[in-house]
């Protein structure tokens, strides 16, 4: 079969999820020789098995709001790969969600968790619920519906959700409260939990964390580092925050932050109590970033995206699909050196071709991000010990993980003086998952 029909036969499949085929069509083009070159993978149709979720969950969330007003969500969680430990991943609250994103979201999530080198397999999950407006008892009801059914499926060696966007620790603390009820259990079913019930330190800027030290690695390559560099920042939560502390630890400025509603620029620096307002503004559930701007008093650019900013870096942080191919050029012409993706599939496929032919250093999130899941899977590890490592010892191994992810994209995408860091990701994530379901017969 050849990578085209490959692609027809999966396109017809799933129809009207145009994300979760995006995702599936870059990792098949990146490793579709190596996939030839072992017909054992070819003759157990790891790639046809790969494709294919082991179990998808659809359930209906009614919840009441605060005047006594009924409301129906639809709830999911996508269970897409366990040959490498039980599914892992986050779960999403936001009104774009669908299906298809979150069979992108899970597909990717796999590769990613392997990439980490922990026991995890792949998973993500939600509701196209809109937290925009509500108040904290809404939230509250809201995860205590969605729980009420997903208890059934997950469980601290089936199934471990996290946080994503719209779920951060209030979310998972609503969440936690009722699994714990309904199954009389307190286990690390959840990451991401409260810091004096099971969570473990730096889970909260893990992502970012981990994302500024894949870059990091990827300046190093070119005798580059991050201080005095400036860096583009889209998206305003919980990846976007992380990333921003961690620039200013290393002596570079953050000059932007986005939103659905545009983005602003703060040529001074996004500094101390600033990085702290950005909590303020995740939390007030009224999806602007302009509040930035009303406070600082600094420019906001209605409807923009931050790429068209002179910068040294960009570290897109909020979504898929935020990162064209215009910017990808506006980035290049403006002497932009590195993008690392903090979010998940941020730049479009057009957007990513711009940037590799002009040599651009740049990581695909499934690499970059991986920081947030791989905590979240030492998060695990102290919950099954019983202990907790203190914040050090959880960051080196974190900042240890990102640099070991980093050295396996370039083992298996150096080409020339150039890595291609996407190929090496999808390689270095495919080849362990594609060997363990090999060893695990046709399940
Ligand atoms: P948060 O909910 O904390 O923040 C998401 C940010 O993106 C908010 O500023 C949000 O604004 C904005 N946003 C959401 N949708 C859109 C949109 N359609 N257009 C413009 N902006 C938008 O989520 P996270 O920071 O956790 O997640 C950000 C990205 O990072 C996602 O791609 C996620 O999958 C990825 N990620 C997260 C990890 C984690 O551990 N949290 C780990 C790895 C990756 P608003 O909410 O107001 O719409
Ligand atoms: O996209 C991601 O990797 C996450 N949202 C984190 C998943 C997790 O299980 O910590």
């Amino acid at each position: 079969m050849t990578k085209q029909d490959f692609m027809e036969k999966v396109t017809a499949k799933n129809q009207n999820e145009p994300e979760f085929l995006q995702a599936v069509e870059e990792v098949v083009n990146s490793i579709w020789d190596v996939y030839q070159d072992n017909p054992r993978f070819v003759e157990a149709k790891i790639l046809e098995r790969l494709v294919e979720p082991e179990r998808v969950i659809m359930f209906r969330v009614p919840w009441m709001d605060d005047k006594g007003n009924t409301h129906v969500n639809r709830g999911y969680r996508v269970e897409f790969n366990s040959a490498l430990g039980p599914y892992k991943g986050g779960l999403r609250f936001h009104p774009s969600v669908t299906l298809s994103i979150l069979k992108f979201l899970g597909f990717e999530q796999i590769f990613k968790n392997s990439l980490t080198t922990l026991p995890m397999g792949g998973g993500k999950g939600g509701s196209d619920f809109d937290a925009k407006g509500k108040s904290d008892a809404e939230i509250m009801r809201f995860c205590q519906s969605f729980m009420s059914e997903l208890f059934r499926h997950i469980g601290p060696n089936t199934d471990v959700p996290a946080g994503d966007i719209g779920v951060g620790g209030r979310e998972i603390g609503f969440l936690f409260g009722m699994y714990k009820k309904l199954r009389n259990e307190f286990t690390g079913v959840l990451t991401g939990k409260g810091l004096n019930w099971g969570g473990s330190l730096i889970r909260p800027e893990a992502t970012g964390f981990g994302a500024v030290y894949f870059t990091q690695e990827m300046l190093k390559t070119k005798g580059e580092t991050l201080a005095g560099k400036t860096v583009a920042v889209s998206g305003f939560g919980n990846v976007a925050w992380g990333a921003t502390q961690k620039i200013n630890e290393l002596g570079g400025k953050v000059v932007t932050l986005s939103g659905p509603d545009g983005y602003i620029y703060d040529k001074e620096g996004i500094s101390g109590d600033k990085i702290d307002f950005m909590l303020q503004m995740r939390a007030s559930n009224n999806d602007r970033v302009q509040d930035y701007a009303d406070e600082y008093d600094v420019p906001f650019y209605p409807n923009k995206r931050p790429w068209e900013v002179k910068c040294d870096v960009a570290l897109p942080c909020a979504t898929q699909n935020e990162l064209f191919e215009d910017d990808a050029k506006k980035l290049v012409e403006n002497g932009c050196i590195c993008v690392t993706e903090g979010a998940n599939m941020p730049c479009t496929p057009e957007a990513i071709k711009v940037l590799q032919a002009n040599k651009i250093l740049y990581a695909p999130g499934k690499a970059a991000n991986a920081g947030g899941v791989a905590t979240s899977g030492l998060e695990m590890s102290q919950n099954s010990l019983r202990f907790n490592w203190s914040r050090e010892e959880v960051d080196e191994k974190l900042h240890t993980i990102m640099k070991n992810i980093h050295d396996a994209c370039k083992k298996y995408g150096e080409d020339g003086d150039y890595i291609d860091y996407a190929k090496g990701a999808n390689i270095a994530g495919f080849m362990k998952v594609a060997n363990a379901m090999l060893d695990q017969g046709l399940v």
